[in-house]
């Protein structure tokens, strides 16, 4: 079982790939199915988890919203209130996110770029200055450094005079999708998920209005999963927090209503409405079946439209897009949505972006009607036949996840990076090899180049971090954040105390959150994984294509010429762990004749250089998606040049990922060759690097010219 290929899963499971095969459903199509008397608001919530739904109360419109310093996001919170937004969601930077202080020599390239930066109590102060959470519900995506980030928001809100006891929403906190997309991990997998339990005890003991998760399939999706496969690890990460919890004693009628669920929309439009029907099925059956209630078994839904379906070419076609996809979520009868920015593919969203994605919205919400009818597709052929279907596909899924050893043990060995990663290599060969129909990307191109996006220059930022950090430490007790820090420590090693309530503590004494997330690294060391790729199968998928087949003869060349194929490293370079994009190029580039390596994340430049000069390596291909292309990648430049042979003319580099078009001089300056931007097919990566490489060093003639 352990070595299933997505070939053999696509023939159990999937439908032909975006077409679908039975084009008319009729009554016969509903024969068997029970869902036809199933009630909105009642178990098993089918036709959506409140009796009025959009009647009594629109869903709300949270956009996730973050980007420099706390003064800042406040400002674009207010805004975004002022414009019609109905809840709060926090975009966290990424140090914040891994627990590094905006002062740690590991953050300043980072600090405020893709989220706001929050070091301590008084920064999240400043976050939420003037906004009454009494009124207003905020979403905070935090899961690496849950406990600090959530104390401090506790410990703020309890300074400015809210009793915890009162306020409305959401922390992330699903730690297990961490380890399998999204990276945003700290500790091992087992202290982490203590770390998840702990919170979900002391929020429903102390916040009862609190969802103490968010239990994610967002992420599965962005990384590749099609919606049955994003389904199914969701409920199967669900059921292990379930298990925790249970085994805790927490009273599953306590605290399941306040498990709450995250999906990705993309542009698979029946499926993902089918996709949110049916996982609230799933959902009730397995809480019911735990011996649950009704409340503790209605799912409740909050909604993201896919970052990954958006496109850097022509980016106003994703207002259309993202249009769409909002639909899905809205008949799949989401409680929340975030309607991503048309820019989204270029930078995070420029007030211009934000403003049009929050309209996007409001004009469903006010001037379509969509909203008077509860459920409009309940009793639909085609719709219950596949809300069905995808119930079917996702418990599949879940007995392979079991016959794989359950969701842990097919983390551990690799299984579940291994099967989204085969289908996104599937989804990336079949728009390269343009069966799979991306406007503006692979047909009807355009050379339309958007030129107002949001740049953030951190400078500032980190120094205004730097003073309210020394700030913070002169108003303090030393002696008392010592003692506090000291017992979270203690608590850790014991395991017997909840690490929530100490760390508040820790959090109310100033401690920053750097300092936090230090005394449980005494205890639980950073989590280091490797990071693998799929050999074959994306060059299976293209092995009929003439292009394909034209670079890899030029590879081939190449190694004829050194008797070896070419090596080349390629990584993830800081703290930005999407790693999606590099593991679809390794695998291309591997298949079209390359040795690749893909290194583990996290890394400095020095580490990189370090590695990249301890083997044979003819290139180096960075994939940089969080701003920070141009300190980070002119670090390695510069360090490749001051301790190796190189020079800027001869550097082997290149960089992919979310660079503006402003920056690429900047990137050339510093010694960089070829800039891939996203929708790069593969062979023209290859054909640069080639190129480059034949040029660069002292290869015949003959070769540099092929
Ligand atoms: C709602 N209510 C109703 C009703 N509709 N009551 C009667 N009839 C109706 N029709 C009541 C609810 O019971 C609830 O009360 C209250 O109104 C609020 O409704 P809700 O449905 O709970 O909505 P909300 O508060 O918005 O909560 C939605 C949620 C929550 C449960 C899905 O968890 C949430 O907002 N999640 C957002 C997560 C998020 O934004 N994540 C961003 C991830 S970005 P009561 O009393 O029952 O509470 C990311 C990107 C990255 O992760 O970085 O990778
Ligand atoms: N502001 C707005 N949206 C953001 N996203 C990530 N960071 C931000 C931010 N600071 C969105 C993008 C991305 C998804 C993970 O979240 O849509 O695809």
């Amino acid at each position: 079982m352990r070595t299933t290929t997505v070939g053999q899963i696509k023939s159990e499971f999937m439908k032909e790939q975006y077409r679908n095969q039975q084009s008319l459903f009729t009554q016969s199509d509903l024969s068997g199915l029970e869902n036809l008397d199933y009630k909105p608001g009642a178990a098993p919530y089918l036709r959506g988890a409140y009796e009025s739904m959009y009647t009594g109360k629109p869903w709300t419109i949270r956009q996730y919203t973050g980007f420099g310093s706390a003064e800042e996001t406040n400002r674009a919170f207010k805004k975004s209130l002022s414009e019609g937004a109905s809840g709060l969601s926090v975009a966290f930077d990424l140090p914040t996110h891994l627990g590094f202080d905006s002062t740690d020599s590991r953050a300043i390239a980072e600090v405020g770029k893709t989220g706001v930066a929050i070091d301590s109590v008084d920064d999240m102060k400043r976050l939420f200055e003037g906004i009454n959470l009494n009124d207003v519900s905020v979403s905070m995506t935090m899961n690496g450094a849950i406990l600090p980030v959530l104390a401090a928001f506790l410990v703020a809100a309890q300074e400015n005079g809210f009793n915890i006891g009162d306020l409305k929403g959401t922390i992330q906190n699903d730690i297990l999708k961490e380890f399998m997309v999204r990276n945003t991990w700290i500790h091992a997998p087992t202290p982490s998920l203590k770390i998840s339990t702990d919170i979900i005890e002391y929020l429903s003991h102390n916040a009862p209005s609190f969802n103490s998760q968010s239990i994610s399939g967002y992420h599965f999706q962005e990384a590749g999963a099609e919606p049955s496969l994003e389904l199914a690890l969701t409920l199967a990460n669900a059921k292990i927090y379930l298990d925790n919890a249970q085994a805790r004693n927490l009273d599953l009628n306590t605290f399941c209503h306040r498990l709450s669920f995250f999906f990705g929309v993309g542009m698979n439009f029946f499926d993902e409405i089918a996709k949110l029907r049916a996982a609230r099925v799933l959902w009730s059956n397995e809480v019911i079946q735990r011996g649950g209630n009704a409340k503790a078994a209605r799912m409740k839904i909050h909604c993201q439209t896919s970052g990954w379906s958006l496109a850097e070419q022509e980016p106003h076609n994703n207002l259309i897009r993202t249009t769409i996809e909002a639909m899905s979520a809205i008949f799949g009868g989401t409680q929340s949505l975030h309607t991503n920015a048309f820019d989204e593919a270029l930078s995070i969203p420029t007030e211009e972006s934000a403003r049009l994605a929050l309209n996007t919205q409001l004009i469903l919400q006010e001037e379509t009607g969509i909203t008077d009818i509860v459920d409009p597709w309940g009793g639909s052929y085609f719709m219950e036949s596949r809300t069905q279907q995808i119930i079917n596909q996702t418990q599949q899924w879940l007995t392979l996840i079991e016959n794989n050893g359950g969701v842990i043990k097919a983390l551990e060995s690799g299984w579940i990076h291994q099967i989204i990663h085969q289908q996104a290599l599937q989804t990336q060969a079949d728009i390269d090899a343009n069966r799979k129909p991306f406007i503006g990307v692979n047909r009807y191109q355009s050379d339309y180049k958007p030129t107002n996006i949001r740049k953030i220059d951190n400078k500032a930022i980190i120094q205004n971090q730097q003073k309210s950090i020394e700030a913070l430490k002169l108003k303090r007790s030393d002696k008392h954040v010592t003692l506090a820090l000291n017992e979270l420590t203690q608590a850790a090693q014991s395991g017997t105390r909840n690490l929530l309530a100490l760390t508040m503590e820790a959090i109310r004494a100033r401690a920053t959150i750097g300092e936090c997330t230090n005394a449980l690294l005494k205890v639980w060391p950073r989590y280091n994984p490797t990071v693998s790729f799929s050999a074959n199968q994306y060059g299976d998928l293209r092995s009929n294509e003439s292009e394909w087949h034209r670079v890899k003869k030029k590879v081939s060349a190449v190694r004829k010429h050194h008797s070896k194929k070419p090596k080349i490293l390629l990584c993830k370079l800081g703290l930005d762990g999407h790693d999606r994009g590099i593991k679809t190029v390794a695998a291309g580039l591997s298949d079209i004749g390359f040795d690749a390596t893909l290194t583990p994340l996290f890394l400095t430049p020095e580490d990189i250089v370090e590695l990249f000069l301890k083997d044979n390596y003819c290139a180096l291909g960075i994939s940089m998606l969080s701003g920070s292309h141009v300190e980070l990648v002119s670090k390695v430049a510069n360090k490749l040049v001051a301790n190796a042979s190189f020079t800027r003319d001869n550097l082997p580099l290149f960089v992919g990922g979310i660079i503006p078009h402003e920056d690429d001089q900047l990137l050339k300056d510093a010694g960089v060759k070829s800039i891939f931007r996203p929708g790069t097919v593969i062979e023209v990566i290859a054909d640069q690097i080639v190129m480059n490489i034949t040029t660069l060093t002292n290869y015949p003639k003959k070769l540099a010219i092929i």
